[in-house]
């Protein structure tokens, strides 16, 4: 396996649109197995392939407090089941440092496909529900910071250059 290099904001490749994954093949096994373990070793709970600039539509995420709940969602898509918003306190590996209040639906109803290509479905609220969508959100290019007021993004954004300034 194999740590993979994550985007950070403002990369202008984590704007890209992720295609649907056709192909599920080891090659494709390969690469969830590589994000868990990059997800894990960053103490992450989610990460789409556009953060390892992988522009497929796959996610994985855990979110159990003793991270042994995997889940691969493959070509995702979900519908809005409870409309009612929750705020929730989200963070993002490719804006690292950074926590931010933002809202979303409450419940949703996602259909996805897994590793070797099943259809499945089920239906989340809670963090769960939170981390899905932000997921879902990589893979079409969208950040959690574009949320919050252009102010917070300008700051959040001028941090992490003078950061990845000093680290290039
Ligand atoms: C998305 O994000 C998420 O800044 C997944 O220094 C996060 O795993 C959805 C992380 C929160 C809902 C709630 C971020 C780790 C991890 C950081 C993550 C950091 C270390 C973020
Ligand atoms: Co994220």
């Amino acid at each position: 396996m194999a740590l993979l290099p994550i985007l950070e904001f403002p990369d202008p490749r984590l704007r890209k649109l992720a295609s649907p994954v056709t192909h599920f093949d080891d090659r494709l096994r390969r690469l969830v197995d590589n994000m868990f373990e990059t997800m894990y070793q960053s103490e992450g709970i989610g990460l789409a392939a556009t953060q390892v600039n992988v522009h497929k539509r796959l996610l994985v995420l855990d979110v159990s407090e003793e991270k042994d709940s995997p889940h691969v969602f493959i070509n995702p898509e979900f519908e809005v089941i409870e409309e009612e918003l929750q705020d929730y306190q989200e963070g993002c590996l490719s804006v690292p440092g950074f926590f931010e209040e933002v809202s979303r639906p409450r419940a949703i109803r996602v259909s996805a496909r897994d590793r070797n290509g099943e259809t499945f479905e089920l239906e989340a609220k809670g963090l769960l529900a939170v981390c899905i969508q932000h997921e879902i959100d990589h893979l079409d290019g969208k950040l959690f910071v574009d949320y919050l007021s252009p102010l917070k993004r300008q700051r959040i954004r001028s941090k992490l250059q003078k950061e990845q300034r000093k680290s290039a």
